[in-house]
């Protein structure tokens, strides 16, 4: 970056790798939806396939507005480089198919977003691929399993759905010993929150539908690291394996959408901090966790590798599933949806939704609680969002127990 140089990610994620003078002063970067680049000359466009010059071949291999918010990203995310993609999915599965071979291990943390378990066991594991699932939450855990044989060891912090942390530093420490990769899911916090390569991570991959884009309007992922890695990945993983580009319109939206990123973000981690807060003193609640909270058990490593504690929520009433369901059924503003980190508060239970490619066996023994309820605290007002969660309460559980709730 010439003109806007900063190291300040409100001004990079804003300015970054643009200049509007290159492309007749439009402020907003074009939309380039070409499929394919026309070559002058034979001669060019084989030089372009070896390599030889700069020039775009075809989009499934980039195109100039995906290099400019892949160039942006890079930074946000503190990477030598990174590759967007058509999902989360797309990133992961790129990049797990770019490194692992049949007889390799790769080593996961015990909670795993649904697909991405899904994938593991139908993907990967028919492949004669080895998965081995650790309570990854314990560094320990990995130095006593970790072999040759394990190529990639891959965790969310925190986890979806039950906001477990894994201590990125402590991993590093283990994989930087072995020709291994350690790969996080950053999607939860972003790169605002937390910045995973700079703990010794080698590859960070995001879902970028979620707070990224931030609007619910689009499908998206990113994978970052070293230029070696997302050469492989672009070249291989996603260009012969999945596929999966991401859409010249796409790109445009998340430009847009990064550009708020740290405004939204304080929002909703001021937001979730007194949601939480209020879930944690209620009488209907039996647990809350939040990386915010005093009684968070691994509050220490929260504060020690995330700047704030981020947007989401889990907890579990003292009820049973049915009740729990009714009070989901209760909320009037906030919707019951999958996905999060949207500008609305959204609310979803994981054992029937988002994790119900577990088993009910494989829910407890990944401690994945079944009566687990998520929130993904969104932009409204905070008093209309604490507002809809006590009505709920009261017509659900109120009336039963005699307990009601003073404001
Ligand atoms: C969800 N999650 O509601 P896409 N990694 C993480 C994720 O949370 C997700 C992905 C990767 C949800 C989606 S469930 C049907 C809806 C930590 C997605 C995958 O391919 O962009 O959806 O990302 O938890």
């Amino acid at each position: 970056m010439t003109k806007h140089h900063s190291s300040h990610f409100a001004t990079q994620a804003i300015h970054a790798n643009y200049h509007p003078e290159a492309h007749q002063g439009a402020l907003t970067p074009p939309i380039q939806i070409s499929s394919t680049y026309a070559f002058e000359t034979v001669e060019q466009g084989g030089a372009a396939f070896q390599g030889e010059n700069e020039r775009f071949i075809y989009a499934r291999l980039g195109s100039p507005s995906q290099q400019l918010l892949e160039q942006r990203f890079a930074q946000l995310e503190q990477a030598e480089a990174a590759l967007a993609t058509a999902s989360g999915m797309g990133a992961i599965t790129s990049a797990m198919w770019s490194f692992l071979k049949p007889g390799d291990e790769l080593i996961a943390d015990l909670s795993l977003y649904g697909c991405t378990f899904s994938f593991l066991e139908h993907g990967l594991k028919q492949f004669g691929i080895e998965v081995k699932y650790l309570n990854l939450s314990a560094a320990e855990n990995l130095s006593r399993h970790i072999s040759d044989k394990t190529k990639m060891v891959y965790s969310e912090t925190p986890s979806n759905p039950n906001m477990r942390l894994i201590d990125i530093e402590a991993l590093a420490a283990i994989t930087n010993k072995h020709d291994c990769r350690l790969m996080i899911d950053n999607t939860y916090c972003t790169p605002y929150l937390q910045n995973p390569l700079s703990l010794g991570a080698d590859l960070v991959v995001h879902s970028a539908t979620k707070y990224l884009g931030g609007h619910g309007d689009l499908i998206a992922g990113f994978v970052a690291g070293k230029q070696q890695d997302i050469d492989e990945i672009r070249m291989v993983g996603l260009k012969d394996m999945t596929g999966a580009v991401i859409s010249g319109f796409d790109v445009s939206l998340l430009l847009r959408g990064l550009k708020s990123l740290h405004v939204r973000m304080d929002r909703h981690c001021e937001n979730a901090q007194k949601v939480a807060d209020y879930l944690s003193n209620s009488p209907f609640v039996k647990h809350t966790f939040y990386p915010g909270l005093d009684h968070f058990p691994q509050k220490q490593l929260a504060k020690q590798q995330m700047h704030q504690a981020g947007g989401m929520i889990a907890f579990e009433l003292d009820a049973t599933r049915e009740q729990s369901a009714a009070f989901v059924n209760a909320l009037q503003m906030i919707l019951c949806a999958v996905s999060l980190g949207d500008a609305e508060t959204l609310i979803q239970h994981p054992a029937s939704m988002t994790h119900s490619t577990y088993t009910e066996e494989e829910l407890m023994a990944h401690l994945i609680s079944p009566t687990l309820i998520r929130l993904s605290v969104g932009l409204e007002h905070i008093d209309d969002i604490i507002a809809d969660l006590e009505q709920a309460f009261q017509s659900v559980f109120a009336a039963d127990s005699g307990l009601t709730i003073s404001a």
